[in-house]
């Protein structure tokens, strides 16, 4: 077997022996007769074994040291593959790829066998897992808990045009990096009813009785940080039915509870719901969302009192973070450990909790806030319910003094009310910490959504705007412009981004600006090799590759993207002869199985990338092409090859957004609005090399707060809007069915709907947004200068580092020990 760890020299005949034996020991084959997959596993086992060593040495020295411990509690972990990422943060993947290549393997068809795990929707998920990386890399002790759900998000095809979800089966060859950890197996219990005992000290105990309950199983994955040894954990929970199915239930009448027990076991974990910021308040959810973290806090606390004898100082080694408002429940199950297993009296509990768990908001979309009718909640989690019933009758009560006689004040705050239990309410009453995820998103929450809360306590509020991780998506996604970087500036931007800033000097040097654009080509000529691969389209690399990949909604409006599209389209067909640079219009999305508008807006994009590709009357000027199946892995390949970042939510909608940075990571100039953190992006990179355009926030929240804006009056008087909303009526896309796209031009229009027409302002944004399109056009004819502005969108990409994130995070809030690994090989001094 390999035995040599990260901060050895690499040996490149073990690893290659080692290949050898894992497809041995594994297929009973020689490596010629192995398939791919099968190559994969040997490789993936061959570096598991190398980055065991230095989990175990890693979790040794926690031990030893003993640093305060973050909790990244999470619905979602949108991790991608590992094999690349593990290589490149061991520092192997040159080696390892030569190696392979001596064997006669290609590492990029290895790679291409690890399905993603894809235990994410879009940027929170993603946000999980950029954390990850950045808390391992930068020596914090670290776990992320989530659900190992046996589907992840579904694959998407295109069929006839269509969205058609397959079934994500990412386990079916098994997952060579994880660990299954029984031993740390905890029952989690749903349902019944609650008994109070007075025990022989006087005391009152709470027992829930006549429950079901499920087994939760650990499974670990090591999250390899950067060239330091380090390898935290990330635990997603597996369910199993207890063992209780035995003979003597039939006798018992049990039989019943014991199928329904075996059902929810199997129904639990069994598929990640699609939804990204929408709730639709299935009761499976949240059972999935006390399952892992019943099973998570349970952990939590056990370690801890393995090493330490007063719960009382819980949070001083402990903090849990709430992504979002999935994982509140903690709260109460944090509250109820104390209480009911360890005895604390309310105040001392409360103490602890308030002390413990911290939240951050990810959306204002009103449609995203979890509200749980009291009816399912109590039924489910009886004595969660009594905790929070008692957690908002105290608020209450504060609310009341402080504001004496105002009803509304209640109305608008209370945890509990109307039926239901607002679980963003009980996560800013209860934690220590509310945080937005960029600046304008923060200033919303404090001015807006959240106001009487900020009032109340404005201390507990506070901003973390996003970052993404270059390790991922530079230096493994894009390895010809990372090296093009360490040419220029060195290799400390991989640990420290702020270093990238040292490119600045290069933007106006010519033979920089060559050496960039040829990169930049180079990675067009990649995608486009993709693209003819995987769609049958062949594009020009030499044609702008202007792209918006993310997930499909209406208020990240990829509506107006196509429909400005078709625009385009109508003013090449009246005017062959135009001056028009070639573009290329790259989506990528996968919509929500149950969401009509965003499904029909993908049909609208294949529809028209259908007639536009095929018309030959405008010469190859315009393609449009939808990326089938937008994921991690192919996400890095896009970004890569971008010319143009598409960022053009209506404004106030998009909290951060995260695609916008490695965008500008890559290269890419921003198309946006002033939205989310691409207010932030602007001001680092400056206007003049960002192309803006649109309503501010300010402008959408005060037409919303005075009822809306007519889009007839724009349809009315401008021909150019009016004649492409005619088209998607009168079956220019769709001469089969010219009613298909009425429900898209309905929601921008009408008049028959429940909701207000058009809603994310895509008329009004419509003719600056074409306007600013001009602007990139006469932008990209001048190479010199285009080549210029990209060279600064990287060079100040630096704060966009979740590293930087991370900081601030650990600065602010969790306040965790940073963890230096002694030297290899040194020993331990004598105490
Ligand atoms: O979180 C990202 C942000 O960069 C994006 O702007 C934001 O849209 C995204 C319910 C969500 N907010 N809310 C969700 C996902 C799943 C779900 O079931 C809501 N996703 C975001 C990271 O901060």
């Amino acid at each position: 077997m390999l035995k040599k760890t990260v901060l050895q020299k690499f040996d490149k005949e073990l690893f290659k022996n080692s290949v050898i034996y894992n497809v041995k020991t594994l297929y009973r084959k020689t490596l010629e007769e192995a398939t791919q997959q099968q190559i994969f596993q040997a490789v993936a086992y061959a570096i598991k074994d190398v980055i065991v060593d230095n989990w175990m040495n890693t979790q040794k020295e926690y031990a030893k040291q003993d640093p305060k411990t973050v909790y990244y509690l999470s619905m979602e972990f949108l991790m991608g593959r590992a094999l690349g990422n593990n290589l490149i943060n061991l520092q192997a993947y040159n080696d390892v790829a030569e190696a392979l290549e001596d064997l006669g393997i290609d590492i990029n068809l290895v790679e291409d066998q690890e399905p993603d795990p894809a235990l994410g929707n879009g940027g929170l998920g993603r946000l999980a897992a950029c954390f990850l990386d950045s808390l391992a890399t930068m020596g914090y002790s670290a776990y992320g808990c989530g659900i190992r759900y046996r589907y992840g998000m579904f694959k998407q095809e295109i069929r006839d045009g269509y969205q058609i979800e397959v079934p994500d089966n990412w386990l079916a060859d098994g997952n060579p990096f994880e660990l299954r950890r029984p031993e740390y197996a905890k029952e989690v219990k749903f349902g019944g009813y609650v008994n109070v005992y007075v025990d022989e000290n006087g005391r009152n105990n709470f027992k829930q009785e006549g429950y079901q309950s499920v087994k939760a199983i650990p499974y670990d994955m090591p999250i390899v940080g950067y060239g330091n040894g380090i390898v935290n954990t990330l635990r997603i929970w597996d369910a199993e039915p207890v063992e209780c199915f035995q003979l003597e239930s039939f006798d018992k009448g049990d039989y019943q509870k014991a199928v329904e027990q075996e059902n929810l076991a199997r129904n639990i974990v069994e598929v990640l719901y699609p939804n990204d910021n929408h709730y639709a308040g299935k009761e499976l959810r949240l059972k999935q969302q006390y399952f892992f973290i019943s099973a998570s806090v349970q952990e939590a606390v056990e370690k801890y009192m393995r090493k330490h004898d007063d719960i009382r100082k819980f949070h001083e080694k402990v903090t849990f973070q709430l992504n979002d408002t999935h994982p509140t429940v903690a709260i109460a199950e944090l509250m109820r450990i104390l209480m009911d297993d360890y005895y604390l009296t309310w105040d001392e509990a409360w103490a602890v909790t308030t002390k413990t768990c911290a939240y951050t908001n990810h959306t204002i979309m009103a449609e995203a806030l979890e509200k749980w009718p009291i009816e399912l909640f109590s039924r489910l989690l009886p004595r969660i319910y009594q905790i929070v019933e008692e957690i908002n009758r105290r608020f209450i009560a504060q609310v009341s003094q402080q504001y004496p006689g105002d009803q509304n004040k209640i109305a608008k705050m209370a945890i509990i009310y109307d039926g239901q239990v607002k679980m963003a309410h009980l996560a800013i009453v209860s934690g220590y910490s509310v945080n937005g995820v960029a600046r304008l998103h923060t200033e919303i929450l404090e001015k807006q959504e959240l106001r009487d809360f900020y009032e109340m306590m404005p201390e507990k509020f506070n901003n973390k705007t996003n970052g993404i991780t270059q390790r991922r998506f530079l230096l493994h996604g894009n390895p010809l412009l990372a090296q093009w970087v360490t040419d220029h500036v060195g290799n400390d931007w991989i640990t420290d981004l702020s270093k990238i800033s040292g490119l600045k000097i290069y933007a106006e040097d010519e033979k920089a600006q060559q050496e960039f654009m040829n990169i930049k080509y180079q990675n067009k000529v990649r995608l486009a090799r993709y693209i003819l691969e995987h769609n049958g389209v062949e594009v020009d690399p030499r044609s702008i590759f202007d792209v918006q990949v993310k997930r499909l909604h209406e208020y990240k409006r990829q509506l107006l993207n196509i429909l400005h599209i078709m625009y385009l389209y109508n003013e090449l067909k009246n005017n062959p002869q135009m001056e028009f640079y070639p573009r290329t219009f790259i989506f990528g999305a996968k919509a929500a199985a149950g969401y009509r508008n965003a499904k029909l807006t993908i049909k609208l994009i294949n529809a028209v990338a259908d007639v536009v590709n095929n018309d030959p009357s405008i010469g190859g000027k315009i393609k449009v092409v939808f990326i089938e199946d937008y994921k991690v892995s192919n996400a890095e390949w896009i970004f890569a090859a971008a010319d143009v970042s598409e960022q053009i939510s209506t404004a106030s909608k998009e909290a951060s957004g995260t695609g916008n940075m490695k965008f500008m990571l890559n290269g890419a100039l921003t198309l946006g609005t002033m939205d989310g953190a691409n207010v932030e992006i602007v001001e680092e990179v400056g206007m003049e090399n960002a192309f803006i355009f649109g309503l501010s926030s300010d402008e959408v929240i005060r037409f919303e707060n005075y009822g809306g804006y007519n889009p007839m009056d724009i349809f009315n008087n401008d021909p150019d809007i009016r004649r492409v909303l005619m088209q998607l009526i009168n079956g220019t896309f769709a001469p089969y069915d010219t009613e298909l796209f009425r429900p898209l031009y309905n929601s921008l229009l009408n008049t028959q709907s429940t909701s207000k027409a058009d809603m994310y302002f895509i008329l009004k944004d419509f003719k600056p947004y074409a306007e600013a399109q001009r602007r990139v056009e006469a932008a990209y004819r001048d190479e010199a200068n285009w080549a210029k502005s990209a060279i600064l969108n990287v060079a100040c990409s630096g704060k966009f580092s979740s590293d930087r994130t991370i900081q601030e995070y650990v600065d602010d809030i969790w306040h965790l020990d940073k963890v230096v690994l002694p030297k290899r090989g040194e020993k331990p001094k004598a105490k």
